[in-house]
């Protein structure tokens, strides 16, 4: 097996791209404990080059695998000799993604100005790159964009600024900072836009403005980005080395120094979970974790992920409520209230240790602990049909409905100053 990694590593670094030929997603239902921590076990080793796309926890909740079409019969065959359940949601994983070259290719030409950028598809770092200069160049009196750090492979962490005047407290957004959660870049492009068409003609954003100033970190993973257009569309991680091993990147949603290196994530460098060897090791999480405290005034914070419709609060690396806990639930609540109006599309919500799992060394745990009231990190869609390889004919209803939530959570800030 080791082997079989080593050549297909070596096929992928002489001849380009990773294929997902005959790979399936499988998801799988644990009837009980046992089966539990016989997945659990299974993911942890890595075996079998299966990534799991929603890790095993518990019996109430899905469990999504990716199975390499060599490693199909051995996991069917022990999952039927554990009786474990399981049925095929996506039969060939390398279908989606041509077809998703396919739409992607429809609008290759570089637009000209960001009325003419196709919002319904799916782009390139440097696409949306250029589409951040185009904003701000038409709209220099609103949005400006600030680099807040270096990636480790040397691009520029972007971040776009909304404002209409000086000292306002600000607004985080960040969309992508796990870099296969493709529609949330997408989503992130749009808010962009929505932002400037809005500012001084609807009258809650121009009033949120007016007074705050609205952070949007839309590539928070560049190098990962890159990554899954150009190498590895499945690529989760950050691109930074880990010395020792011949497995590369840190989860950047295990990285923060909030229960740092507790349960919910791993030491192991080969796994997706991988938290890094301390805290803040990888220059995108202290990009951000230097901008907000230097910035010193951020009172909303929300992290945008992909897949499951949740939207979730603090904390993920302890059972201890947080201390606004009833607040908090209650604007999730109104949040996907407002999101569902849309297309109907349902939500769960929670903290995240009670609604999706023990996570330590969260982003949202971390600046929630820094004192900022309003964190929040929401998982879009969609369930599992298509998991992270969601159809580009999606991404403008997922950043229509998602912005009701954020606009719920926006303007719930700005009515409760603290
Ligand atoms: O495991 C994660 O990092 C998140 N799920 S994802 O499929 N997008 O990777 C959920 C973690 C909960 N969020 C935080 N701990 N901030
Ligand atoms: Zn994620």
């Amino acid at each position: 097996m080791r082997g079989l990694l080593v050549l297909t590593a070596l096929f992928v670094a002489v001849f380009g791209k990773e294929t997902f030929e005959g790979h399936q997603v499988l998801r799988i239902t644990a009837n009980n404990e046992a089966q539990i921590t016989l997945l659990k076990e299974l993911s942890e080793q890595g075996h079998l080059g299966m990534d799991f796309w929603l890790e095993p926890i518990r019996e109430s909740l899905p469990i999504d695998v990716r199975v390499p079409f060599n490693s199909l019969q051995a996991v069917r065959a022990f999952l039927a000799y554990n009786h474990i359940e399981y049925r095929v949601m996506i039969e060939d994983v390398q279908n989606l993604l041509d077809e998703e070259q396919r739409q992607m290719m429809k609008s290759h030409v570089l637009p000209r100005t960001t009325d003419d950028f196709d919002y319904t598809n799916y782009h390139d770092l440097n696409t949306i790159y250029s589409f951040m200069d185009m904003l701000v160049a038409e709209n220099s009196d609103l949005v400006s964009k600030i680099v807040i750090g270096q990636s480790y492979e040397g691009r520029p962490l972007n971040v776009l600024r909304f404002s209409t005047g000086a000292n306002h407290p600000g607004m985080w957004l960040d969309t992508g900072i796990h870099s296969r959660e493709w529609v949330t870049q997408a989503s992130g492009v749009w808010f962009a836009k929505k932002i400037v068409t809005d500012y001084g003609r609807d009258p809650a954003l121009t009033d949120i403005l007016n007074n705050y100033d609205i952070y949007l970190e839309i590539v928070t993973n560049p190098d990962g980005y890159q990554h899954t257009q150009t190498k590895d569309r499945m690529w989760r991680k950050t691109r930074k080395p880990n010395p020792g091993s011949s497995c590369v990147g840190v989860d950047p949603n295990r990285n923060w120094d909030a229960g740092f290196g507790g349960a919910g994530s791993s030491s192991s460098p080969c796994t997706e979970t991988y938290r890094g060897p301390s805290a803040h090791s990888e220059p995108e999480v202290k990009a951000i974790v230097d901008f907000v405290k230097s910035h010193g005034n951020l009172k909303s914070f929300v992290s945008i992920h992909s897949y499951s419709q949740m939207l979730l609060y603090p904390y993920g690396y302890t059972h201890t409520p947080a201390k606004d806990q009833a607040e908090l639930h209650e604007l999730a609540r109104k949040a996907i209230t407002e999101l569902q109006s849309l297309y109907n599309t349902r939500y769960t919500y929670g903290s995240i240790i009670t609604t999706i799992y023990q996570a330590s060394g969260g982003t949202i745990d971390w600046t929630y602990e820094q004192g900022i009231k309003y964190s929040y990190t929401f998982e879009l869609r969609d369930t599992g049909r298509y998991g992270f390889i969601l159809p580009a004919n999606q991404i403008v209803p997922t950043a229509e409905e998602t912005w009701l939530a954020l606009m719920a959570i926006m303007e719930h800030t700005k009515n409760n100053p603290y």
